[in-house]
């Protein structure tokens, strides 16, 4: 297994619109692993494929306690139910800032395995806010495109600066 980098904002490979997966088998479940990985070393909720630069329809959750409760999602496709949910949301791609960001409470999500076997689940609550998230991810989008255009000017400036330091 391997730790993979992460994106950061700015950046405008976080704005690619990723691919179908077509092919399953051993390399993608080698890959889910390393991305689930590096969610847990980071320490993360979720994270998609986009983020660590591979344009492939794939993304990482566990929003459980214990961090035991993975989901890998190949492919995810989503409907949104029952009522709407304010959520402080953060993202690895853009440490150390959180804004309210409202979604559905409840989405019934399909995808597939690493192997390419279907997958059907109802989600709620913060694992529903959570995949959410990570789809938008998987289009190009990011939660701070949800938010004022004053603290997302904000946020990019801070975070660009940051990277000049390192750099
Ligand atoms: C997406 O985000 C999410 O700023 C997953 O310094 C987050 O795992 C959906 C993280 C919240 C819903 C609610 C962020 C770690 C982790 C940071 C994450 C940071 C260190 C973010
Ligand atoms: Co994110």
């Amino acid at each position: 297994m391997s730790l993979l980098n992460i994106l950061q904002y700015p950046d405008p490979r976080l704005r690619t619109v990723a691919a179908d997966v077509t092919e399953f088998g051993p390399d993608l479940v080698r890959f889910a692993d390393d991305l689930l990985e590096t969610m847990y070393a980071a320490p993360g909720i979720g994270l998609a494929a986009t983020q660590v630069n591979v344009h492939e329809r794939i993304i990482a959750v566990d929003v459980s306690d214990n961090a035991d409760t993975p989901h890998i999602l190949v492919n995810p496709q989503f409907t949104t139910h029952g009522e709407l949910l304010e959520t402080e949301e953060g993202c690895l791609s853009v440490p150390g800032f959180y804004e309210p960001v409202t979604r559905a409470e409840r989405i019934t999500v399909t995808a597939q395995n690493p192997m390419g076997e279907a997958l059907q689940l109802e989600a709620e609550g913060l694992l529903a806010v959570c995949i959410q998230h990570e789809c938008d991810h998987l289009a190009g989008k990011l939660f701070v495109d949800y938010i004022s255009n004053l603290k997302r000017n904000r946020i990019r400036k801070k975070l660009e600066r940051q990277q000049k330091q390192r750099a």
